[in-house]
């Protein structure tokens, strides 16, 4: 895509300080027409106040945190993989990326497992906690907020999930590394775990989304994270632009979708 980084302006230090700058509104448009193509566009109320297209910038005081403005390195995740209604596709924007910091990626096409950690993938023996950026950033600006209570509850009580899921001969994958376990006391599934989260470290391979540069994920097949890095927090930072897109399930994704997905 056509990105002009001066006029964009310098990497901001923080998204807040982006939530109403309209110098990228012609990268923001392009991003949203070819998202548009895939799906519905739709953004969250507890991620930067709702704003359809989110920056990710790096945060000075969110250096360790799990989320993209960290700048230690962030594990592999399927994009808000605790809810129900998460995004079909991921599409991120690089408006700079000097140090050509990469994206990574792993697909469930290149996963291998035992024939008995797959059929306990299957199954609903795991809990997916919902990340910290959900609960934090509405907690803020709006603590009483209903979907903040929602939330909590989500982190509180989860419903167990399979982690696999659709066609058993082309499963789609949700997970989210550091937020999923198994069910309290069932070693077989934590054994499944354990395996399928190696696995996709094995099949795991860079992609560096630079300037103009577009990424799309197939969030029902792939993970994906960051590798760590050494951030300036003088303007000069890695800047990429991020959409989520809802769309009707591919007829292939099959039996077991969610029963949103199976309303659509
Ligand atoms: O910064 C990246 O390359 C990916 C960040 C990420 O996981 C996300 O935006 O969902
Ligand atoms: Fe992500």
């Amino acid at each position: 895509m056509r990105v002009d980084p001066d006029r964009c302006g310098s990497t901001p230090l923080s998204w807040q300080e982006a939530l109403d700058d309209s110098r990228q509104d012609l990268e923001e448009a392009q991003l949203a027409l070819l998202a548009s193509c895939l799906g519905d566009v739709f953004a969250w109320p507890t991620i930067q106040r709702g704003r359809m297209v989110q920056n990710l910038i790096p945060v000075e005081s969110d250096r360790e945190e799990q989320s993209g403005h960290g700048s230690v390195a962030l594990e592999w995740h399927t994009e808000d993989g605790f809810h129900q209604d998460r995004c079909r596709y991921l599409a991120l924007l690089g408006i700079r990326n000097p140090d050509q910091v990469p994206t990574t990626l792993g697909s469930v096409h290149d996963v291998r497992l035992a024939e008995h950690h797959r059929s306990a993938l299957h199954e609903r023996r795991f809990l997916i906690r919902p990340d910290l950026e959900h609960l934090r950033q509405l907690a803020e600006f709006a603590p009483e907020n209903e979907i903040l209570r929602r939330a909590h509850e989500m982190n509180e009580n989860p419903e167990p999930v399979a982690l696999l899921f659709g066609d058993p001969k082309a499963p789609c994958l949700r997970i989210d590394a550091p937020y999923t376990t198994a069910l309290p006391d069932d070693d077989e599934a934590a054994e499944a775990l354990a395996a399928v989260v190696d696995e996709l470290s094995r099949a795991q391979r860079d992609v560096v989304v630079g300037e103009g540069d577009v990424l799309i994920v197939d969030n029902y097949r792939a993970v994906h994270g960051r590798r760590a890095f050494h951030p300036r927090f003088d303007g000069t930072d890695r800047w990429l632009k991020r959409m989520s897109v809802a769309s009707t399930p591919l007829s292939d994704v099959g039996a077991g979708m969610d029963t949103r997905a199976q309303a659509l």
